[in-house]
């Protein structure tokens, strides 16, 4: 584990059965097989995927496999590992959101490979960053490593750690690839976790060398800080850290805003307010801006707020005299991890200013 990290997920696969609260199965067809959740076994501490050749889903064999229900952010990812050495199957410790029942979807944004092997070439070890809600897709490859083990022999320990610069690849401890890019490379958004194995290899699995198995030891995800979570929403409301406006006076309204609380104004038609988030992690949120309740007729028509992001900046108008109360939607950016990004908001027709709370929702 590199230095910094503190556990926080593990599956030792000790139990008797597969932990439904922590894993979906890989559902999907694809390549040669179809993959189910009987072949997926959790018993004598390992948790084994069985690879059969067997008439399902239209295709001669089935494989499968594990993606956990909740979401990861950067960190080091690792598992303990025997593959197979039946021909046909390629095998993978990988990272994309999803349920398991499909690889593709417009919910996958990047996919991180911590390694993918095909059992025919099964000591090289292939390792990448896939962008898939760019047009074209791309895809930033570290390469690979070929072992020197045959890794269908015995176990062995593979990681990865990804962060919003640097994808790092081990074997058994060592370092063997290292793939670095700037933190605005990438759409980092939060991904589950896949422990899968499927017919995939030209010409395909041999039923002759069938059944067979790969057996995966454990599950662990490290992070940097035990406090953030994938899924984290940062909310910088008025007063606090992060928030600034025009000088000048900014009384206090008596028209409340998010969860209840108090909401600043300004009649000053230069006013402006700005919040600036402190973000966990480096990725797409969509921003939001709390419009308060009740204030219609004193609210700007022409509310403009300049988002500053990962791309640049961007301007976005809203009519906050007929909006709803609550959240308001001022669009999806991404953003790096930091203080880098800021909403600015002024009032261009000279009305009432109401500065609450803005949000920055992980996507
Ligand atoms: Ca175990
Ligand atoms: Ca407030």
């Amino acid at each position: 584990v590199p230095a910094g990290y503190v556990l926080g997920f593990s599956d030792e696969f000790n139990s008797s059965g597969v932990d439904a609260t922590v894993w979906n199965f890989r559902t999907d067809v694809k390549g040669f097989s179809a993959q189910r959740p009987e072949n997926v076994a959790v018993a004598g501490g390992t948790m084994r995927i069985n690879l059969r050749a067997e008439l399902f889903g239209g295709k001669r064999f089935t494989g499968g496999g594990v993606i956990s229900k909740r979401l990861f952010d950067h960190g080091y990812f690792e598992t303990r590992a025997r593959l197979t050495a039946a021909p046909g199957w390629h095998t993978a410790f990988w990272t994309l959101r999803g349920d398991g029942s499909t690889t593709g979807g417009n919910q996958r944004v990047i996919e991180v490979d911590g390694f993918e092997t095909d059992s025919v070439r099964r000591h090289n070890f292939f390792y990448g960053i896939w962008q898939w809600n760019t047009n074209p897709v791309t895809h930033a490859d570290c390469g690979s490593y070929n072992a020197t083990f045959d890794p269908a022999a015995d176990f062995h320990v593979y990681g990865f750690e990804w962060t919003d610069t640097v994808t790092r690849y081990f074997v058994d401890g060592k370092l063997v690839c290292t793939h670095t890019y700037p933190a605005t490379a990438h759409d980092h958004a939060p991904v589950n976790l896949w422990l899968t194995s499927i017919g995939y290899v030209d010409p395909g699995p041999n039923a002759a060398t069938l059944p067979a198995d790969i057996q995966f030891d454990y599950a662990r995800y490290y992070t940097r800080d035990p406090n953030v979570v994938a899924d984290s929403t940062v909310t910088v409301d008025n007063d606090e850290p992060g928030y600034a406006t025009s000088a000048g006076a900014w009384p206090t309204s008596t028209l409340t805003g998010y969860q209840g609380s108090y909401t600043r104004y300004s009649s000053d038609p230069k006013a402006w307010a700005s919040w600036t988030p402190n973000l966990p992690g480096a990725g797409r949120y969509a921003v939001e801006y709390y419009n308060v309740q009740g204030a219609g007729a004193n609210l700007a028509a022409n509310a403009t707020f300049t988002v500053a992001h990962a791309g640049g900046s961007s301007s976005v108008v809203r009519d906050l005299r007929s909006a709803a109360a609550g959240w308001v939607p001022l669009g999806e950016f991404a953003f790096v991890a930091g203080t880098g990004g800021s909403v600015r908001l002024v009032a261009a027709d000279g009305r009432f200013l109401r500065a609450d709370a803005v949000r920055f929702v992980r996507r």
